[in-house]
């Protein structure tokens, strides 16, 4: 295992000793990751040396600023592996990444009937903006089930797709809650044999593997900043060029014209077909920053580490008497491990790991419809990137075994429950 326990000193934040004296352990990073040094600079200096609008002004802060923006793209192509940099759109996000396919592939492709497909693993942000289409449409959303071991199995996707013979096949290449894997490219591949078109959610994929858009051959790809240690509102939509060629805008104003008249409008090229308004800026410095920062520690460095704390973590939660870890025992996973307590609900345990120094996420994660098939309201999640710790994940381990001791029924607590109809 690689040490990388020396990059920690690359990130401000991760010296911080808390209010109540405890150190940080930070593990959440799948909700958003911390920023490193580089990437704060990178964003200070562009407002303190060169910040202007982009594409507009004819002086030279626009032309630096501008300059800056566009090789941002070239390097976020490169880390992904795109063809041209002409296929990396930027949006807020990844949410704002799905709309965008929605909105204007979605609109000029589905009609009433079309079928689209997706995984029940899916986050809100590859569910919801499908329900609106759905329901200006009229067309269906159909969800690949989970099986007994927390997978969806590429036979229940090529099953699917043979059923539903969707328009669409949208699901993520790995899960928020699951610590779950997709084989991208295997499910990308069935999907074309049956005519269907593929977004991938990356957005917990970018942070944590090498990428390479041309080998998975999907259609779409979608990820944020934020959780590759970058700036908020800034995500990636890489559509395929000739796709994003032949569709229309989505949201319109400034910068995504060629012509306006008092008739109209033409479209600008691409990417700025796709990028209304006045871009974020100094976030695609900070993202350039961001992807040259990961790509020195290494994505097989930042792969391997995290899997190796997420596994260690698992083994010891599995050992807790009463702790349902809600994730495949075997196979490939990702740095994510997420649980539930017999004696505890996800928002005690949180808010008791958070006294510990310990930050997680409890709820849904945004992935309602699964904990409705896990028949789960909520789960506790930690998730694991390259500057954590052997000790974090122990710390973790210990805490969950204190924490379920503590919230142990007592005699009293348990006749008194019982009298209550033993409602949790
Ligand atoms: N897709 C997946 C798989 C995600 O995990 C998230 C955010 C999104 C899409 C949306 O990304 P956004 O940057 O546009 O918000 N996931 C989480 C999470 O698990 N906890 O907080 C945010």
């Amino acid at each position: 295992m690689p040490n990388l326990t020396d990059c920690r000193d690359d990130f401000p934040i991760l010296q911080r000793v808390l209010s109540n004296g405890q150190k940080l352990a930070f593990l959440d990073n799948a909700a958003s990751t911390q920023r490193p040094s580089s990437v704060i600079q990178a964003i200070s200096e562009c407002y303190e040396s060169y910040y202007s609008n982009v594409h507009r002004g004819i002086h030279t802060l626009s032309e630096e600023s501008t300059e800056r923006y566009e090789r941002s793209r070239k390097s976020v192509a490169t880390f992904i592996n795109a063809k041209t940099d002409h296929e990396i759109i930027y949006t807020a996000g990844a949410t704002a990444a799905v709309n965008t396919v929605a909105g204007s592939w979605g609109r000029q492709t589905i009609k009433q009937g079309d079928t689209i497909l997706l995984t029940i693993a899916e986050h809100h942000a590859n569910i919801v903006p499908w329900q609106q289409l759905s329901a200006e449409t009229g067309c269906k959303l159909q969800f690949i089930p989970l099986d007994s071991d927390y997978r969806i199995t590429t036979e229940a996707v090529s099953t699917a797709l043979q059923k539903y013979q969707p328009k669409l096949f949208a699901f993520t290449a790995a899960s928020n809650v699951l610590g779950t894997v997709s084989p991208v490219t295997d499910w990308t591949a069935l999907a074309h044999q049956q005519g269907s078109t593929v977004l991938v959610d990356a957005a917990q994929a970018a942070p944590h593997q090498a990428m390479d858009v041309q080998a998975w051959d999907a259609d779409f790809v979608v990820f944020s900043g934020h959780k590759v240690c970058g700036p908020t509102g800034i995500g990636v939509l890489y559509g395929r060029e000739t796709l994003l060629e032949s569709m229309p805008p989505f949201l319109g104003g400034g910068g995504m014209i060629n012509r306006v008249t008092t008739e109209g409008f033409t479209a600008a090229e691409l990417p700025e077909k796709f990028e209304a308004g006045t871009p974020p800026i100094a976030e695609a410095i900070g993202l350039e920053a961001a992807v040259k920062y990961i790509r020195s520690i290494g994505l097989e460095e930042i792969e391997q580490h995290e899997q190796t704390l997420a596994r260690h973590a698992e083994a010891g939660l599995r050992q807790i008497e009463g702790v349902r870890v809600v994730s495949p025992e075997n196979g490939e996973k990702s740095g994510i491990v997420s649980f539930d307590l017999s004696h505890a609900h996800a928002h005690d345990v949180a808010h008791s790991l958070s006294g510990r120094g310990i930050a997680v996420r409890a709820g849904h994660h945004c992935t309602m419809p699964l904990h409705h098939a896990l028949e789960i309201t909520a789960t506790t999640r930690a998730s694991f990137y390259f500057y954590n710790t052997r000790e974090e994940a122990d710390r973790l381990v210990e805490a969950i075994a204190d924490i379920q001791e503590k919230f142990k029924p007592t005699g009293r607590r348990r006749r008194r429950r019982r009298a209550e109809g033993d409602r949790p």
